[in-house]
């Protein structure tokens, strides 16, 4: 084949494995209001290729310290104190160990895993930690996806689940979980072989429109981000108002003992910020104290470590579904 022709070839290419990854988008998202949508229908280009398929992000241990405190036991946490997760598969004495590391792009893919400690034995006395013993976040390294599931064990330890890696790409894939050392967060990287579109991050805005477990935002309900200007090394109060057809909702039913669970992931090394919700005693700093007197309304106490650009992916329950929301916001320093 001559050189041009092998070239237009490629663009043939490149045009079918854009329009599959398109497609596959919609399937999960059929928005195309300009919404963060969770995420797909903004411009896919290749713009943002730089931390797309990042190496695995394995990094120095400058913020170890603030998680390493084997002695924080339960659920104990300074909000003063930054701590960010997610960037080590192994650490304070665990270790994320998946069976498999490479998937086909599918609306199902089946994870199997063990927590493993020092020795390599299987952990299995996990502590119940908003309502479930492991919470496991996938995200395409772009964050364009994001899946928030809750794997079964098996006796022997293994942990399996079934998520859905839709496109090709590297995901990062995050246990969390809490044993008698206190709350810890692995990270593992995930790869779909395959033609990479990444998509840029979206702006940040304030307002998002929710998405469900099957892509759909017919639903209608959009939720409001009020934040101050976010400061690097501040705890910040994030509060959450949902509202449908303009009209404030009712209630947020529970999710995962609380009105709503947040996931904030830093761009860049996508480490996995540790934020509370300020709702119920246990979790109240003073910072949140009656942040969320409404019953649309859901906050968090976050503090974020350093300046630049974050995720956030906040879920909640509205008429017995989990729905989604993201948001891209700026951190100054
Ligand atoms: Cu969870």
């Amino acid at each position: 084949m001559s050189v041009p022709s092998r070239l237009a070839a490629f663009a043939v290419l490149l045009g079918l494995v854009f329009g599959g990854a398109v497609l596959l988008g919609a399937a999960t998202d059929p928005t195309d209001a300009p919404v963060a949508s969770t995420g797909h229908g903004d411009e896919p280009g290749a713009d943002d290729a730089a931390h797309g398929d990042a190496a695995p992000a394995v990094e120095g241990d400058h913020d170890r310290a603030a998680t390493d405190s084997g002695a924080a036991g339960h659920d104990a946490h300074d909000p003063a104190a930054p701590a960010i997760g997610g960037l080590a598969v192994a650490q304070n004495g665990y270790a994320l160990e998946l069976d498999r590391t490479r998937f086909v792009a599918t609306g199902s893919a089946r994870l199997r895993f063990r927590i493993t400690d020092e020795r390599g034995r299987a952990v299995r006395d996990f502590r119940v930690e908003h309502e479930k013993r492991l919470h496991m976040i996938v995200v395409r390294r772009d964050t364009a996806v994001f899946r928030h599931v809750h794997p079964t064990m098996r006796a022997d330890g293994a942990w399996e689940v079934d998520v859905a890696l839709p496109a090709a790409g590297t995901y990062r894939a995050y246990a969390d979980f809490t044993t008698g050392d206190g709350k810890q967060t692995l990270g593992a990287d995930l790869f779909v072989p395959g033609d990479v579109a990444p998509e840029a991050l979206p702006a940040p805005r304030t307002t998002d429109r929710a998405v469900d477990g099957r892509g759909s935002t017919a639903a209608g309900i959009d939720v409001t981000l009020d934040a101050p200007p976010i400061r690097a090394g501040r705890v910040t109060t994030l509060r959450f108002a949902a509202v449908r057809d303009g009209q404030p909702l009712d209630a947020l039913e529970p999710y995962l003992g609380a009105k709503g669970h947040l996931v904030a992931l830093r761009e860049g090394d996508l480490g996995y910020l540790h934020v509370h919700p300020t709702e119920g005693a246990a979790h109240d700093h003073g910072a949140g104290a009656d942040a969320a007197p409404h019953a649309n309304e859901t906050s968090f106490a976050a503090t974020f470590p350093t300046a630049g650009r974050y995720r956030l992916f906040l879920q909640f329950k509205v008429d017995g579904r989990v729905r989604t929301v993201d948001y891209t916001v700026e951190v100054g320093r």
